[in-house]
């Protein structure tokens, strides 16, 4: 009977397939940093049929690598410590959840991973006239430079840039994560990821003043927050590690959360941040009304949008909240007073459902003016919404001061959901606030 047994293990053993090898990012260690690597590029093959174990894609293509489908490259950028990429598997995931495609992980960790940023710099031409190659192979194989999408971070943006250039712009779209600032900041568009490289090119700036490029680069480009610095992340050196690469790594975060369902991510095309605050550029569309661009993967229904502009260059603004899902909800809230005299202040507003969850406006705007029948219209941002609204409270200040020395009077108030412009506003009347005092109040349908 053992016998048996283990003759029929036997041809259990050699009758199976052998087990298929998953290829994987290539893993680097700080000493790998210090002492520097050469460049050797390697190309990731992930489709919906082998979403989590990728295949090496080398020539002649494998069968799996379907050239009629659009092709995702993601390209990293600078690694200091040779870690793979914290966010790679769910950046690889979330796109092919949206869409049945290739996904295309460029591993170029042999010569991003360094200590000194300028010699990963000097490898990005080199990983493009590679990519290019693969790219060439892809167009004689039937592939279509329409159907090539690259997302790049950081360095990683201007790789991409320089592979869209080599095809005179015709790759279908690129989006920028951060593109890196250092020894980028100030070079002409063909040293540079720019909105020529593609036939659209969307851009996160999230780390304007240390890792990021300052100015704008693509056909639509979005500063999170103004583009500075982001919340949530470490204010100071004792964050650690990820005081220096909070902000940069958060346009990846903001990309991702494109990739998950129910937060819709906003932004407001608008000349500057502050004009963004002070709830000038909430209407999109230039004059005509037009739909608001969306960040991340579905920024591209806006490009027909911004192709109209002459130069095709949008800047657009939004705030966040301070983790994931990051999106905040917006709300206008117009006000006609009939103050005797005229009054400046600020005013926090929070909404209430019917169950009593509450939620508060951020304010950050400029001291609003109000004064007799003139209509203010101020702009609330929250972090979460609340689906009904049955009850509103305000509290009018009008510095750091405790006192309740001016009285604001409203004649009428409307408050607008921006965000989800389907909700209902809701209006009331006649309302008197006392600096300093909270005054609550329930709206009515406008
Ligand atoms: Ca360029
Ligand atoms: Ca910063």
């Amino acid at each position: 009977m053992l016998r048996f047994l283990v003759l029929i293990s036997l041809v259990c053993l050699i009758s199976s397939e052998p087990e298929e090898e998953c290829l994987t990012f290539t893993k680097l260690n700080f000493h790998n940093a210090v002492v520097g690597t050469d460049l050797k590029v390697r190309l990731l093959l992930y489709t919906r049929e082998n979403a989590t174990c990728a295949k090496a894609l080398e020539s002649p293509f494998p069968e799996s690598f379907n050239l009629t489908r659009k092709t995702t490259f993601i390209i990293h950028g600078f690694r200091p410590t040779g870690s793979p990429p914290v966010w790679l598997p769910e950046l690889v995931e979330g796109l092919l959840r949206m869409e049945d495609m290739n996904v295309l992980v460029v591993d170029w960790n042999r010569g991003a991973t360094h200590i000194i940023y300028s010699t990963a710099f000097r490898h990005t031409r080199q990983v493009a006239k590679i990519l290019a190659e693969t790219i060439d192979q892809m167009l004689a194989n039937g592939a279509s430079l329409d159907n090539i999408y690259m997302i790049g971070v950081s360095l990683g943006a201007h790789i991409a840039g320089f592979v869209g250039q080599m095809y005179d712009g015709k790759i279908g779209r690129i989006t920028g994560l951060d593109p890196a600032g250092p020894l980028f900041n100030g070079k002409p568009p063909n040293e540079r990821l720019d909105h020529t490289d593609a036939q659209f090119v969307d851009v996160i700036h999230s780390d304007t003043d240390f890792f990021g490029f300052k100015e704008t680069l693509g056909n639509i480009d979005f500063y999170p927050n103004g583009g500075l610095d982001q919340p949530g992340c470490p204010q100071t050196i004792l964050g650690g590690f990820d005081y220096f690469k909070c902000d940069h790594q958060r346009s990846v975060f903001l990309y991702l959360s494109s990739l998950e369902e129910g937060c819709d991510i906003t932004a407001y095309p608008c000349e500057s941040y502050s004009d963004y605050l002070n709830g000038k550029c909430i209407s999109c569309g230039d004059g005509q009304p037009g739909p608001c661009p969306h960040l991340g993967y579905h920024a591209d229904q806006w490009k027909n949008y911004s192709l109209l502009k002459d130069p095709p260059v949008t800047k657009a603004f939004f705030d966040t909240a301070d983790e994931k899902p990051f999106c905040i909800y917006h709300y206008f809230v117009d006000i006609m007073t009939w103050n005797k005299n005229t009054r400046k202040g600020y005013i926090t507003i929070k909404l209430t459902d019917q169950a009593g969850n509450t939620t508060e406006s951020k304010i950050s705007h400029e001291p609003a003016t109000f004064q007799k029948y003139q209509q203010v219209s101020l702009l609330a941002r929250f972090a979460q919404d609340v689906d009904q609204v049955k009850g509103i409270s305000l509290v009018f200040s009008t510095g750091p001061v405790i006192w309740s020395k001016y009285k604001l009077r409203i004649i009428w108030l409307k408050l607008r959901p921006i965000t989800r412009p389907e909700k209902p506003q809701m209006c009331r009347y006649d309302i008197v606030l006392t600096e300093n005092k909270e005054t609550a109040f329930q709206p009515i349908l406008c």
